[in-house]
């Protein structure tokens, strides 16, 4: 039987498990990325693993997310990674050098390569014909410690593409379409594959923007194959010699098969506050706008900067709107400053912002009071922005510049002729802002530069035999880990300090939640379907962890942070019959009686609720090797 592109991969880096979908797996790991706002913890748990050098092929840090510096955490920050860098053999991209999935895909991404990161959306390398995966930062330092990664071996979808998109249709509303059909739950346990002749009309930067919005399905994640258009895009990369080809067998089995023809759509957009909620531009035309945002891991390439820019030339953009323009990388910058386009959009009154995440993770540009913003962005949960009424909305670049200029939300094919832009022969190629590592022999006199805001990683203790205690929380359904554990401006200096970041925990929901847990010593916490979609960050684990959470009983589990809440030691179980979900209520006292044994033996569990006098029974999807890490109390117990 024939393989899909993600099984070729896989079956090329297995470790160990059966390539059954289900069956837990264990992957070689040719690279690793972080950056900054999880990478701090990341390194503090490689460190505590004792291992002198990273054992991957190529190690990279990224310093995008908090270069905004209001106080000295983050360039405490900084300068840690970069002496960790410089002693472990990473190469660390300085702050400027931009958003680490652009430049990962510009400067290092291989095809057929395994990479995981500390950030979720990793899966853009997917658009290089990488395997790549979002993970938390326990399991990247495992990754350059040599360790495998581990999965649950995911079924395999394909999106067959055919036609050709239309003018002013982008990448990115093919990235709705199918959150349109798939939903934020839809890739859950799945790869999504993309193939069929529509993927030849897309060039390698549009088909990241796919793959990075794979992500908001909830996707393990996805991949597209590796062509002749990814060759040029490489040899204009200055990297012809690391392509390799790369596609399904013609009789590869997909699981689910997904029919796009990209001449059929249309400008779409995800209305608040989720990525899903996707509406044809046409509907919500009129509507007037306070704010577009272009830029971001999704949308900043030199492909969409050129099309902002033809967009804009010789006009200027509405009194009532700001606009600003956030370039993935300093080759796009740098590009755009010596080709012209940075000259239109400055002229056109754009607000050029630095080449990081900024505005997408609520550092600075928050909307004004119920506020609609536009962004070229990949999420637009409830807050995000800073702004905790503002309405945000999904946008290709074409649609947020064509707006901006409108002051009100435009569908652009009523605009004229699209702007027609290719990408170049060959990139700018200057990679003076990654710092190389030192050679071998110098490492030991290497100092590690700490600043005062890095504290440990928070300490557990192995499992008890029974858990008696309260449920401090009681949440819904699709609860983000922007709702557990906040970003933005304010919030994120904290990521290197659990104790002072643990006080935020959950207050987008409930503001006592931590003064709750401190109380109560311990607890549980009750949610809904898709609990912890979204970021990678193990922050959403680790503060908890630090609050006294022993077990999160929920209907279902987001990949990442069931794997982040593993790893932290906290217990993620889930309902059996998803209807007792509503038989709990806050504040009720729960019992879980010999749990080691029940998962040690694999006998079943039962959640006693005491104040009502009820029994509901639970299940989990843990694997072996994940009993024993919640056994010990999480993983850096069992590292040797
Ligand atoms: C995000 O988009 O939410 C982030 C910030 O990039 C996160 C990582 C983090 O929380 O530091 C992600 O997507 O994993
Ligand atoms: Fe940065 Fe936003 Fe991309 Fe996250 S989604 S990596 S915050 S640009």
């Amino acid at each position: 039987m024939g393989q899909t592109i993600a099984q070729k991969c896989i079956a090329a880096h297995l470790l160990s498990g059966e390539m059954i979908p289900g069956n837990e797996i264990g992957l070689r790991i040719d690279q690793t990325l972080t950056q900054d706002a999880t990478g701090t913890m990341a390194y503090l748990e490689f460190e505590a693993m004792g291992i002198p050098r990273v054992k991957t092929e190529l190690s990279v840090a990224y310093i995008d997310h908090n270069t905004l510096q209001t106080g000295f955490e983050n360039a405490d920050d900084h300068r840690f990674i970069q002496s960790i860098c410089y002693k472990h053999g990473l190469r660390f991209s300085r702050p400027g050098n931009g958003i680490c999935h652009q430049v990962h895909l510009e400067r290092f991404g291989i095809p057929g390569k395994t990479l995981i990161g500390s950030d979720s959306h990793t899966p853009t390398a997917g658009g290089i014909g990488m395997l790549a995966f979002g993970a938390g930062g326990l399991d990247v330092a495992v990754a350059m410690g040599g360790g495998a990664y581990y999965i649950t071996m995911p079924r395999m979808v394909r999106v067959n593409l055919t036609g050709k998109l239309s003018p002013w249709v982008a990448a990115k509303d093919v990235i709705l379409e199918v959150l349109r059909r798939l939903s934020v739950k839809g890739g859950v346990g799945k790869i999504v594959e993309y193939g069929g002749p529509g993927v030849q009309t897309l060039s390698v930067p549009e088909r990241a923007t796919i793959t990075n919005m794979g992500a908001e399905l909830g996707a393990s994640t996805s991949i597209f194959p590796s062509d002749e258009i990814t060759r040029s895009f490489m040899k204009a990369q200055g990297r012809e010699d690391q392509w390799v080809a790369l596609s399904a067998d013609d009789d590869a089995v997909y699981d689910e098969v997904l029919d796009i023809d990209l001449s059929t759509l249309e400008p779409l957009a995800a209305c608040p506050h989720s990525p899903d909620a996707v509406k044809p531009v046409r509907e919500l035309a009129g509507m007037p706008i306070s704010q577009c945002c272009i830029g971001s891991c999704t949308n900043s390439s030199l492909l969409d900067m050129r099309k902002v820019a033809a967009i804009l030339k010789g006009k200027t953009v509405n009194p009532a709107v700001s606009l600003t323009i956030s370039p993935g990388s300093k080759q796009v910058f740098n590009m755009m400053a010596q080709d012209g386009t940075l000259a239109d959009i400055i002229a056109a009154g754009a607000r050029v912002l630095e080449c990081t995440c900024g505005p997408c993770i609520g550092v600075g540009q928050s909307p004004n009071s119920a506020g609609v913003s536009l962004r070229t962005f990949n999420r637009n949960f409830e807050g995000r922005s800073g702004t905790a009424d503002a309405q945000v909305y999904l946008v290709s670049p074409e649609v947020a510049a064509a707006s901006a200029l409108a002051g009100v939300l435009v569908d652009p094919r009523t605009c004229g002729d699209a702007p027609t832009v290719t990408l170049p022969d060959s990139f700018l190629l200057n990679d003076n802002l990654i710092v190389e590592p030192c050679p071998v022999e110098e490492m030991d006199q290497v100092e590690i530069l700490r600043g005062p805001n890095i504290k440990p990683f928070p300490s557990n203790t192995p499992l008890p035999e029974d858990i008696e205690a309260e449920v401090i929380l009681k949440v819904g359904d699709n609860i983000t880990t922007d709702h557990i554990m906040p970003a933005g401006a304010k919030i994120l200096p904290l990521r290197s300090n659990i104790p002072a970041i643990s006080e935020h925990c959950f207050v987008r929901c409930d503001t006592s939640f931590p003064a709750r847990c401190k109380k109560a010593g311990k607890g549980f916490i009750i949610g809904g379907e898709n609990y912890g979609q979204g970021s990678s960050r193990e922050h959403a684990a680790l503060a908890p962890l630090y609050l006294g959470i022993k077990a999160v009983v929920t209907k279902s589990f987001a990949r990442i942070h069931a794997a982040n809440l593993v790893n932290a030691g906290i217990l993620p179980l889930t309902f059996a019959n998803s209807d007792d979900y509503d038989r709990i209520e806050q504040g009720d006292i729960l019992r879980l009686s010999s749990i080691r044994n029940a998962l040690e033996t694999g006998q079943s569990i039962t959640l006693e609720n005491i104040t009502k006098k009820e029994r509901y029974p639970l299940t989990h999807a843990l694997s072996k090797r994940q009993i024993s890490i919640i056994l010990a109390g999480g993983l850096l117990y069992t590292v040797e």
